[in-house]
């Protein structure tokens, strides 16, 4: 039997705070993963030689009591965790804990479930047992990710395309190294300020709003939404120009609407500004600290990486592709 499964992290392209809000988003896997082997054990038992979120094994147990819900019958399983993914860098490590951990138990327990079904109860488990009033990018992704491809999602529909990253862009992440305390607090309050807004606009959801009428975090939604269908159209027509300037209106919107940004992510995408071979920069997913997403001209991305660690050194810079989503691992 397949012991052994992976399951990735992710990077957003556009499309932040949109999608518990029934919007559009682009994320896209990357190649920092985590990986969970199990084998029958008399009890559950798990470990990890990463270093895993604190409190990381409420992720676990979070996964395996909505399995059961489903009627998964899980055996008493060993799973060991290890990974290659930063913690508190925004790049989805809890979903790849997640993701990786429902896979083993599905595959233990001879059972299947749709992919999204599962990136579905993996996003309850970290609403209800970890409090994060999250949306369904990270897991979706984790699950859905295809290698030089975005996923538009319709997170309303749940209907969802790949979009190529055309071959000469490399996606660079630049983690600032800083996570600031408030960050799980503060997004739960956006998700709450959002359903007020929109009961205000009188829509189901911000998603449905074309009119702001002054309400900032309204005003993000609606433009980032638009900003997603746009992006995805520069970079069906490999339009360079457009695509940085869609990602520094969304960061703008993000840092000034939105508020969600911080200094050190400002700092972060006005650096990116002076290196060579920048198409375009901004925050990505939550906020408050993490890291910023770059496209930059792949035979430049060395160059672009090594001018920003000069001028932010604290950086921790990672030139990837989009890769595939979770699935077996071998040995
Ligand atoms: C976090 C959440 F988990 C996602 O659901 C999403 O809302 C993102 O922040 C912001 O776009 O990663």
């Amino acid at each position: 039997m397949q012991n052994r499964f992976r399951a990735p992290g992710r990077v957003n392209l556009i499309g932040e705070h949109t999608d518990y809000n029934d919007g559009f988003v682009l994320p896209a896997a990357i190649h920092l993963e985590t990986i969970a082997t199990f084998t029958p054990a008399p009890a559950m038992n798990w470990t990890s030689s990463s270093n895993p979120p604190e409190a990381w094994q409420r992720y676990v147990s979070g996964v395996e009591k909505q399995l059961r819900r489903r009627a998964v019958p899980i055996p008493p399983l060993a799973i060991h965790f290890e990974s290659t993914l930063p913690l508190g860098a925004g790049l989805s490590s809890s979903a790849a804990l997640e993701v990786s951990a429902a896979l083993a138990f599905i595959a233990a327990a001879g059972f299947e479930l749709p992919p999204m079904e599962i990136a579905r109860l993996c996003q309850q488990a970290e609403i209800e047992t970890v409090g994060l009033g999250c949306g369904i990018m990270d897991q979706f992704i984790s699950l859905h990710g295809r290698a030089g491809q975005a996923m538009l999602l319709d997170c309303r529909s749940l209907a969802f395309e790949a979009v190529a990253i055309p071959e000469d862009i490399a996606l660079v992440i630049a983690d600032t190294g800083v996570k600031h305390a408030l960050a799980s607090s503060e997004y739960n309050t956006r998700r709450a300020e959002c359903a007020e807004a929109a009961q205000y606009l009188g829509v189901q959801s911000l998603r449905d709003a074309t009119d702001p009428r002054g309400n900032p975090r309204a005003r993000h939604i609606i433009t980032e939404n638009s900003r997603v269908l746009a992006f995805v159209e520069a970079l069906r027509t490999n339009d360079r120009r457009s695509l940085g300037q869609l990602m520094a209106a969304s960061h703008l919107s993000l840092k000034n609407d939105y508020q969600v940004s911080c200094l050190e992510l400002d700092m972060m995408v006005e650096y990116a500004g002076l290196c060579p071979g920048l198409i375009g920069a901004r925050m990505t997913g939550g906020g408050f600290g993490g890291s910023t997403i770059n496209l930059v001209e792949a035979d430049q991305a060395q160059a672009f990486a090594e001018r920003l660690r000069d001028l932010y050194p604290a950086a921790t810079i990672y030139i990837t592709k989009a890769a595939n989503g979770a699935g077996p691992q071998s040995p």
